[in-house]
């Protein structure tokens, strides 16, 4: 038997639910025509008729922000996101610096705002107007700015990927073997910070071989597993992925991967070796797996989510740091915000398996221990340093340690009293912390801050040593006092309770004025020399020094015009193998 059941027309059901909940009849017509949602089936309406849980009263309405005109407010955008977005976020939830969401900064109002930018923070805000960076017009502006709600830029997903994806050169037509007579084990791929380039400097002659296209402000160099492939990422998360057996080295492949970015890296596990490539992004906040040899996306994986603390949901948990495992097939992936370490299991993109690691806030930079088991990394406004087992796919420990740590890739030696240790230096104090690192060997000082050297001040970003040397090197180019961003620090690490001596690297570049921040120490391979970027304004002449690490003496200075704002640096050899 047929039973044929008799659906009443849309408009009238919508009207008859509303009725029943109280609440105002839709428009229906008196032939029962809905002017409200003619195109919303029976079925759909019935089961997403009802009214939302949440009471009006529960919603906020939006405070009122002292006005702009929309010229100001495209201005004021422009400025925030070139420089305030590092430190604050997107979304202004705060990371580095303080939150600037408008329920806080309405409270404040635009006078407190003023002084705050004008003036700066012993906390480490920068001082805006009073350095000049910003006019006193500007300083208003931004305060007025910080009192409106953020905007949000666009979702990026795969169809934007492959929209920008290039392969210039694909790997049937790369060489198949190395074309160029460099070195390329010594070579260093030198960020160029604000020319949007890479300078690739021959580590033994000092000549600059190439010079390449990259995003704009690039950001960091990392190496293929088998140390043909150079891979760099922009702030704008374009990504570029460089042949260095070309004759000369150039891009063969190319993708933007979302809107801002910091970190790529590579597939290094046993039977894995480039293979796969990974950017995380700032904005959006998620990481994407691509192919190694020629970026094509493959899988997007937002890090959207809730606050390894106070379990609060966070929209834009950026992605800082990311190393590749040598123990399992897996990327180990920082998430900045939450808190959280992820171990990216990239066997099988199709069920892929992530295990979440709960360290603290907010995750940034970080390095292997010597034998490449143990990830030591930066929870930097927690003061901890967070380590992971990249073996068990464990926390073994967070570790107090000095004010705002950051360690670069960090520096591993073997201390005279405690065995095997690695350290990071701080920007928020000078003092350098030592850790333990060797818990076979010397169980009762693994994992425990050893010794805390005193170095020169506040402000340090890097710290380096080498399996051959003796020497630690600590820069401090964020520290006020140009006596000390200006030059570096120098431990010998046999007698670390002598304290350290300070090496003019600034002064050996005779470069005339500027700030000429000392940035970065980085060996060459054969851990004989060191090389520290004097970073100069864009219009003002840079350069890399580069010292005999036995003698401590200058042993060259590379200079040229097409050495536009050296920041980071990085060898070859060192890279690829994780050696620091
Ligand atoms: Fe960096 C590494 C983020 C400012 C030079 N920087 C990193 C990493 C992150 C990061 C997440 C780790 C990448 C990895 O290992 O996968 N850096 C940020 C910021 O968010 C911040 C604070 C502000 C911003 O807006 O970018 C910032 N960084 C700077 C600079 O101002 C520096 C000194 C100069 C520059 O080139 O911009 C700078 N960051 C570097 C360098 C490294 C780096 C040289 C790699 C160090 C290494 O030895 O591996």
């Amino acid at each position: 038997m047929r039973t044929t059941i008799r659906i009443p027309k849309p408009a009238a059901l919508a009207a008859a639910v509303c009725l029943a909940l109280g609440g105002p009849a839709l428009a229906a017509d008196k032939a029962g025509k809905s002017a409200g949602h003619p195109k919303t089936t029976e079925g759909e309406l019935r089961y997403m008729g009802p009214p939302s849980g949440v009471k009006p009263e529960e919603v906020p309405a939006p405070p009122t922000p002292p006005p702009m005109t929309k010229a100001e407010f495209e201005r004021a955008k422009r400025i925030y996101f070139e420089r305030c977005a590092g430190c604050h976020g997107v979304l202004r939830k705060g990371a580095t610096g303080k939150p600037l969401t408008p329920d806080i900064t309405l409270k404040r109002g635009t006078e407190y705002l003023k002084a705050f930018i004008n003036f700066g923070s012993p906390a480490g805000m920068p001082n805006w107007g009073t350095s000049g960076e910003l006019s006193p017009e500007e300083v208003d502006l931004m305060a007025r700015f910080l009192q409106h709600e953020p905007p949000t830029p666009p979702e990026y997903g795969m169809k934007e990927m492959k929209a920008t994806w290039k392969v210039l050169v694909p790997p049937e037509k790369r060489p198949k073997r190395k074309m160029n007579r460099i070195n390329i084990e010594n070579l260093f791929s030198v960020t160029l910070r604000d020319a949007g380039k890479v300078a690739l400097i021959n580590g033994d002659t000092k000549k600059i071989e190439a010079v390449i296209d990259t995003g704009y402000a690039v950001h960091i160099s990392r190496l293929s597993a088998s140390g043909r492939y150079l891979y760099t990422i922009g702030r704008d998360a374009v990504v570029n992925l460089i042949d260095l057996w070309m004759d000369p080295p150039q891009t063969v492949a190319q993708i933007k991967v979302g809107l801002e970015a910091r970190s790529v890296e590579t597939s290094k596990y046993k039977g894995w070796e480039d293979k796969y490539a990974i950017a995380g992004t700032y904005w959006p906040p998620q990481y994407v797996i691509m192919k190694g040899d020629t970026l094509e996306p493959l899988k997007i994986v937002s890090t959207r989510g809730f606050t390894v603390d106070t379990q609060e949901y966070h929209p834009e948990p950026r992605v800082a740091a990311i190393v590749a495992s040598h123990q399992r097939p897996e990327f180990i992936v920082n998430v900045k915000e939450t808190g959280k370490i992820l171990l990216v299991d990239y066997t099988d993109l199709k069920n892929l398996k992530v295990t979440t690691i709960d360290a603290a806030r907010f995750l940034h930079d970080g390095g292997w221990d010597r034998t490449r088991r143990y990830f030591l990394t930066a929870a930097n406004k927690s003061n901890k340093i967070a380590v992971v087992d990249s073996k068990r796919g464990k926390l073994v420990k967070l570790i107090e340690v000095g004010k705002i740590p950051h360690p670069g890739r960090g520096a591993n030696f073997v201390d005279p009293k405690y065995g095997p240790v690695w350290a990071t230096s701080h920007l928020g104090d000078e003092h350098i912390a030592v850790i333990g690192t060797d818990p076979k060997g010397h169980p009762q000082y693994a994992w425990k801050v050893v010794r805390m050297l005193k170095g020169q001040g506040g402000g340090s970003l890097f710290i380096k040593t080498h399996p051959k040397s003796h020497h630690l090197y600590v820069d401090t180019p964020l520290n006020p006092d140009p006596k000390l961003s200006q030059t570096v620090a120098v431990f010998d690490i046999r007698h670390l309770e002598k304290g350290y001596k300070v090496l003019p690297i600034a002064k050996w570049a005779k470069l005339g004025p500027g700030p000429k921040r000392v940035v970065q120490p980085e060996f060459n391979k054969a851990g004989t020399e060191v090389w520290f970027s004097v970073w100069n304004k864009k219009d003002q002449r840079s350069a890399i020094v580069v010292v005999d690490d036995r003698t401590l003496k200058l042993k060259a200075v590379i200079k040229d015009k097409r050495l536009v704002t050296p920041t980071g640096k990085f060898n070859v050899y060192n890279t690829r193998h994780d050696i620091y």
